[in-house]
């Protein structure tokens, strides 16, 4: 059965890689190559096809800006099947952006720096990986620069982001607290995802309107992030996103130990490392709830609402025993009844869940990807199988598609794999928790 699921993903995989050399996250729906998605889905081909995993990452990082800024979409080619497009973002305004590839003016979270650390992991050919890894860490240790020397405003080790597209969890009820402070104008434009979905699995029109207006403002200042520190109203501390920072982090400081000499970028990465720590405990860690939360840096307060994102920091050194503990029972408590599949983007007990509304509430294999990685590295083995054994169920009952109902009896659908389908990463991190231990 595992080897015919197996079969599967890598049809998935391989059906969705472009001759330009990138992988598409999902046909028709997302038709360009994706920054966090191109990390998974090189961490699937690399149990199969190093050559394509390379690949993969090499492309992405080919578009980094002159700044170090790496852009959450790369327009790699041209077609009008999504919206906003390449003419919409306009990443040439930016004086640093790439000639080469137009992209977007935002980025996604830090993957690269674990992503390069997992690939030397899988790979069998550990000199040949090295040298790759040695031909491109520096682009991703410039990447890390450019988020604290631009983005962390108070040097409190916590980056921003502007825009919700930068969370990766695009539609969270978290942001509903941020759009009620913003009245943007109502945009006339053609939607392209719900010509593919069906529009209850996607966000609201109005909430396009916000995601909008913000880039409008962004662009106004030519994606200067000083400008945008100071006008965007939307400025937030993610804990995802940081966390995904403080492993990347880590893994670059392991990886650049292993290449030897680099004694000032080690250093380096190890006084920001502990400013990141502290200010994720200090700042994002919310003792009522017993979780991390998001921070509003426009209004000067914590959001306090439960989300996948705040259990992640379990990927990371960020919590210490009695915090991942802590994490463990508001995760079981809340998320983890028997009659549901863990872990729901959002807080299955409040009134903003939604089970089928993208990250509103379904389960996304990615996060799951994160956490399991995380609750084996702080020793709570039997939740980690539980959360690979749900991911792992999820897509043999339902498919490969990009997202899922976390409730195991589902009222409103025979299927409960929605949003795309044959989704790319869905498909790269099956491959990893059928194949790595
Ligand atoms: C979704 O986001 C894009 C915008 O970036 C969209 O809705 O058009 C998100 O799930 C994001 O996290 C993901 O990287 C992207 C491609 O899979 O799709």
């Amino acid at each position: 059965m595992s080897e015919e699921l197996l079969a599967k993903a890598k049809k998935v995989l391989n059906d969705n890689y472009q001759d330009g050399g990138f992988t598409i996250p999902s046909k028709g729906l997302y038709p360009f190559q994706w920054k966090w998605d191109s990390g998974f889905i090189a961490l699937g081909f690399a149990h199969y096809d190093v050559a394509k995993a390379k690949k993969e990452v090499e492309t992405i990082l080919n578009a980094q800006w002159g700044n170090g800024f790496i852009p959450h979409i790369v327009f790699h080619t041209e077609t009008d099947t999504y919206f906003p497009g390449k003419d919409f973002h306009e990443s040439s305004l930016h004086p640093k952006s790439s000639k080469e590839y137009p992209s977007t003016g935002m980025t996604q979270p830090p993957v690269f720096g674990f992503i390069l650390e997992h690939l030397y992991r899988i790979a069998e050919d550990k000199n040949d990986m090295l040298a790759f890894i040695e031909k491109h860490i520096d682009k991703v240790f410039n990447n890390h620069m450019y988020f604290y020397e631009n983005r962390d405003i108070h040097k409190e080790g916590l980056v921003y982001i502007y825009h919700n597209w930068e969370s990766g969890t695009d539609n969270s009820p978290i942001w509903d607290d941020i759009w009620k402070t913003m009245n943007p104008p109502e945009y006339t434009f053609e939607r392209r995802d719900t010509t593919h979905v069906d529009a209850a699995q996607r966000p609201t029109k109005r909430e396009y309107d916000h995601y909008l207006y913000i880039i409008d403002i962004a662009k106004k200042y030519n994606y200067d992030d000083k400008a945008i520190a100071e006008h965007s109203p939307f400025l937030v501390q993610d804990p995802l996103f940081n966390t995904m920072l403080i492993q990347s982090n880590a893994s670059l400081i392991r990886l650049y130990e292993l290449l030897g000499g680099n004694e000032d970028i080690t250093a380096l990465l190890r006084e920001k490392q502990a400013l990141s720590i502290s200010g994720m405990n200090t700042k994002l860690f919310n003792e009522d709830l017993g979780a991390y939360v998001h921070y509003d840096l426009r209004q000067g307060k914590q959001l306090p609402y439960i989300c996948s994102s705040s259990f992640t920091p379990l990927y990371s050194e960020v919590p210490d025993a009695i915090k991942a503990e802590r994490l463990v029972s508001t995760m079981l408590e809340r998320f983890g009844g028997e009659d549901k599949y863990l872990c729901a983007s959002f807080d299955p007990t409040h009134e903003r869940f939604n089970p089928r509304k993208y990250w509103r509430g379904p389960v996304w294999i990615n996060v799951n990807w994160m956490l399991y990685q995380g609750l084996k590295n702080h020793g709570y083995n039997e939740l980690a199988s539980r959360i690979k054994n749900d991911s792992i169920e999820l897509v043999k009952q339902n498919g490969f598609f990009e997202y899922f109902d976390a409730r195991k009896e589902n009222p409103d659908a025979e299927n409960s794999g929605y949003g795309g389908d044959n989704f790319s990463w869905t498909a790269a991190l099956l491959i990893d928790f059928l194949l790595s231990d």
